[in-house]
């Protein structure tokens, strides 16, 4: 049974070529390079997102589905030979982590009793599928948006029985991360967020999240789940005030909820746009609050307004990701789950295949340019003379923190012309395009 995998058995392993040119087959992503002393494998860390890949039929709002990805088939027979499909898949292309909602593996029960026992059944069928090939989850997560019984949120909702499902349901999805050996459990806000104060207690909702996310740190560490929660901000959509709105809003919940030790963030390109930021602000946001987790790695279309989660081909941002991520210290738990999925025109298994070899191999160039940039050095030079003036004199001793107002005013009061220095934007754009497209140091 395939449901996903018979254009690529047609097309055999997928695997780099040096110098290649053939469609089905690797360009840069050769996962076996070293490259800053790791391999571009433990460098990138892909991961396939189950809910696009396996299950995303090309449906939009206007339209059905251009897509069938059943195989025909119905109930827990269709659940398991997408899981065959999958890790087939996976194999083929050689990703070793892949993501998914509790949904996306199994069927949902009437009750949350007969959906736990569901999606048990299905956790034993992976574990022995992890077990043949050695693919694990990067992160798994629970899908509290969906059912209408989420329509107003689900650790924030107003509604106290809704609140507990969701619990039961992050329960089983823990469960799920602790049995398949999960790096990592995501949150990510679904309809965690307000349309309008006329019907909503802010200040509650917040306080009911930060105890939902505690409660969930506190029995994951019990049942001994040893890796990293995450938080996935995304600014608006499908509420009109996303309560993980951004990077900064994140941390600041966090904090201001005692969860910073226990939660990172899992930041998504397109989600960084649409907060009206680039993906390389998100990213650096994360990494100085110390909660740089893991990715999902797509792209936006910038000039419409909500989340297209195309695959990622554009070398600029898949560069300054990487250099991100390097200077980041690179990933530990997380990795680039691909939250991407194929245009409703590019409605073939083969597309499909084909648009994971485009976003592996822009990122993995991206990770060839980024190394380059920072063997270059020129920016890096560039940016550590801007700051010149705070390591010795008077700029030493405010880092110190050895300055008060007073003392500063003192200091300034006869100073004449000063100005900054020239910030060299343009320069250095020329340096970056340089760097990618030249080839020259
Ligand atoms: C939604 C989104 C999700 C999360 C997991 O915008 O990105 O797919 O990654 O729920
Ligand atoms: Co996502």
């Amino acid at each position: 049974m395939a449901i996903i995998t018979d254009s690529i058995e047609k097309n055999g392993e997928i695997s780099f070529r040096e110098g290649g040119s053939e469609p089905f087959e690797f360009h840069y992503y050769d996962k076996d390079r070293v490259i800053g002393g790791k391999t571009m494998g433990n460098q990138l860390r892909f991961a396939m997102s189950w809910w696009h890949t396996v299950n995303a039929s090309g449906a939009d709002m206007f339209g059905g589905d251009t897509m069938d990805k059943t195989g025909g088939l119905s109930g827990m027979e269709k659940y398991r030979a997408k899981a065959d499909s999958a890790f087939g898949f996976m194999k083929k292309l050689g990703i070793d982590y892949y993501c998914f909602h509790d949904v996306d593996v199994a069927p949902e029960g009437e009750t949350l009793e007969e959906s736990v026992k569901y999606l048990n059944e299905m956790t034993d069928y992976l574990l022995a599928k992890q077990n043949e090939t050695g693919i694990k989850p990067l992160w798994v997560t629970a899908n509290m948006f969906g059912d209408k019984k989420f329509m107003a949120g689900a650790a924030t909702s107003p509604s106290a029985d809704v609140y507990a499902i969701a619990a039961g349901k992050v329960k089983a999805g823990i469960d799920a991360a602790v049995k398949l050996g999960s790096a990592g459990y995501v949150f990510w806000g679904g309809r965690e967020g307000y349309d309008t104060l006329l019907n909503t207690d802010m200040s509650l909702e917040l306080d009911n999240l930060g105890r939902f996310m505690t409660m969930a740190r506190d029995y994951a560490r019990k049942v001994g789940f040893k890796g990293d929660f995450y938080i996935e901000p995304k600014p608006k959509e499908p509420t009109k005030h996303q309560y993980d709105f951004d990077a900064a809003t994140c941390a600041n919940f966090l904090r201001r909820y005692g969860l910073e030790n226990d939660f990172k963030l899992n930041i998504e390109a397109n989600h960084a746009t649409l907060a009206g930021h680039t993906f390389q602000h998100e990213l650096r946001v994360a990494a100085v609050n110390g909660m740089f987790g893991s990715i999902d790695a797509n792209q936006g279309d910038l000039l419409l307004g909500w989340d297209t989660d195309q695959f990622p081909t554009n070398v600029y941002d898949t560069t300054l990701c990487m250099y991100e991520v390097i200077k980041a210290g690179g990933f530990v738990n997380g990795g680039l789950n691909f939250d991407a999925k194929a245009r409703r025109q590019s409605n073939t298994i083969e597309d499909i295949v084909l648009s994971y070899i485009a976003g592996m191999d822009a990122f993995a160039l991206g990770l060839i340019k980024a190394y380059e940039m920072i063997e270059d050095g020129r920016i890096e030079k560039f940016i550590e003379e801007r700051y010149a003036s705070y390591r010795d004199g008077i700029g030493r001793r405010i880092v110190e923190g050895k300055e008060t107002l007073e003392s500063l005013a003192a200091y300034a009061a006869g100073l004449r012309n000063v100005t900054p220095g020239s910030g060299r934007q343009e320069y250095l754009e020329t340096v970056f395009n340089e760097i990618l497209f030249s080839g020259k140091k």
